[in-house]
């Protein structure tokens, strides 16, 4: 392979997708990612994730030879940092990936490279990966090389047409420093390129996420309020819904992933005093899979049976990531509160349970065709387009809880 254009440090959700597409529109990239696995993964040609359409673009970027892959970071012009920025258990920000993969970069960069970082970031981490390379770097100037924030914001189920499609906000320390990072966007982004500074753009992202995050608090303090008053929440939304100014969120059992239930916590933790809309909203989100285990238990006591079908793992439909999901919170609650409860769960996307819930002897991963032979009472967690498709005749036979409201559209 020729010289490199782009290094990207961190090959999972964000980094994957935009080396590829990046490498089908004509740059030499170089993946970067600590974990083996992912490394040999991806050199075999496999794609280390499920999403629509992720193998084909991985096939189509390794047949252009502009992709290579490898746990250490190599010269390059451009590098895009696409690390995980997680919480800590005190739920401040943990910016260490950031900055470690700042001091990576740093050995490598020259003046006149570009940096760009994409991980979602508390406000004030651009200019802290420009001190941390500077710090390191005593030949370069403040100024000598382009510092932007780009923040990502695909949608996982859709990531590789909004990677490519969705408007992009981009940061840079200077005004040309942004021109200069979207300058790289626009090679594959047919969306509009919109140019700030680093704090407007991290401030902007962590905005977005805050804002779905109290609109699905919203819809679920709703779904709360209007079981206590025993009316449906769905008909509710859905006709509260027809006014043209109102749009509420659907209800779930709880927000999970690692984005929308992790970033307010970055704005929290920036101005506690200030934050009180987002921080009530975290918590009306963390108090559902509470509200649901509570629903499940009531449920069963009622019946009079020791056993349950949970339909769903995932943190929402169709993906096959676990991460952070109440799905998993609930039935790890259940299976520790009541240990003479069997759990049944089905989860098409993945063949085996996670560590989380591997440990408990009353939960058992088994197809939907046997939870839903065997079992009477039916909780659906997750609205997989699989458990769109039961049959309504069955689903009339049993107990259901229903978190999403997914079959009350079959008219059950
Ligand atoms: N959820 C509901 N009700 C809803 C919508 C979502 O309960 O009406 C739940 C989902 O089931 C899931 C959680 O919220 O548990 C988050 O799902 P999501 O689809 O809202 O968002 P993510 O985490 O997959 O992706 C978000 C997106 N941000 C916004 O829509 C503002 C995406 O564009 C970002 O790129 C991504 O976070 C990120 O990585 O920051």
């Amino acid at each position: 392979m020729s010289e490199v254009d782009v290094c990207v440090v961190g090959l999972g959700y964000i980094g994957l997708p935009t080396s590829l597409v990046l490498a089908t529109s004509g740059s030499n990239v170089h993946g970067v990612d600590i974990s083996d696995t992912v490394v040999e993964q991806l050199n075999a040609g496999q794609a280390t994730f499920e999403e629509p359409g992720l193998q084909e673009c991985l096939d189509a970027a390794i047949a252009t030879n502009n992709l290579s892959v490898s746990n250490r970071t190599v010269p390059a012009s451009t590098y895009i940092i696409a690390v995980p920025t997680p919480i800590g258990s005190d739920r401040s920000p943990d910016i260490s990936y950031v900055l470690a993969a700042a001091a990576q970069i740093a050995v490598h960069i020259q003046s006149g490279s570009l940096v760009i970082l994409e991980s979602t970031s508390p406000v004030g981490t651009t200019e802290a990966v420009a001190k941390a390379i500077y710090s390191s770097r005593d030949d370069l100037d403040p100024g000598d090389i382009f510092l932007a924030h780009c923040p990502e914001r695909v949608i996982p189920g859709h990531m590789l047409h909004e990677i490519t499609t969705n408007d992009r906000v981009v940061g840079g320390l200077s005004f040309e420093d942004a021109e200069k990072a979207a300058d790289l966007y626009r090679t594959f982004c047919t969306g509009s390129i919109h140019l700030t500074d680093a704090r407007t753009a991290e401030l902007t992202k962590l905005a977005e996420n805050s804002f779905r995050d109290v609109n699905i608090a919203f819809a679920n303090e709703l779904s709360m309020l209007a079981d206590e008053l025993g009316v449906d929440a769905w008909d509710v939304i859905s006709l509260a819904n027809k006014h043209p100014r109102v749009n509420i969120l659907q209800p779930g059992p709880g927000v999970g992933g690692h984005c929308i239930a992790v970033d307010p916590w970055f704005l929290i933790s920036s101005a506690p005093s200030t934050t009180e809309l987002i921080r009530a909203a975290r918590n009306v989100n963390d108090s559902k899979p509470l509200f649901v285990n509570r629903q499940i238990v009531q449920e069963v006591k009622s019946s009079g049976r020791n056993s349950v079908a949970i339909l769903g793992l995932a943190f929402k439909a169709n993906v096959d990531d676990l991460r952070g999901s109440p799905a998993v919170e609930i039935v790890e609650r259940l299976a520790l509160e009541n240990t003479d409860l069997m759990i049944h769960v089905a989860e098409p996307f993945v063949s085996e349970l996670p560590e989380r819930l591997g440990g408990f002897p009353n939960v058992r991963l088994e197809s939907l065709e046997s939870c839903l032979d065997r079992e009477e009472i039916v909780v659906l967690l997750v609205d997989h387009d699989q458990f769109k498709n039961i049959d309504s005749t069955v689903l009339s036979t049993k107990r259901l809880i229903d978190t999403r409201g997914l079959w009350r559209e079959l008219n059950v």
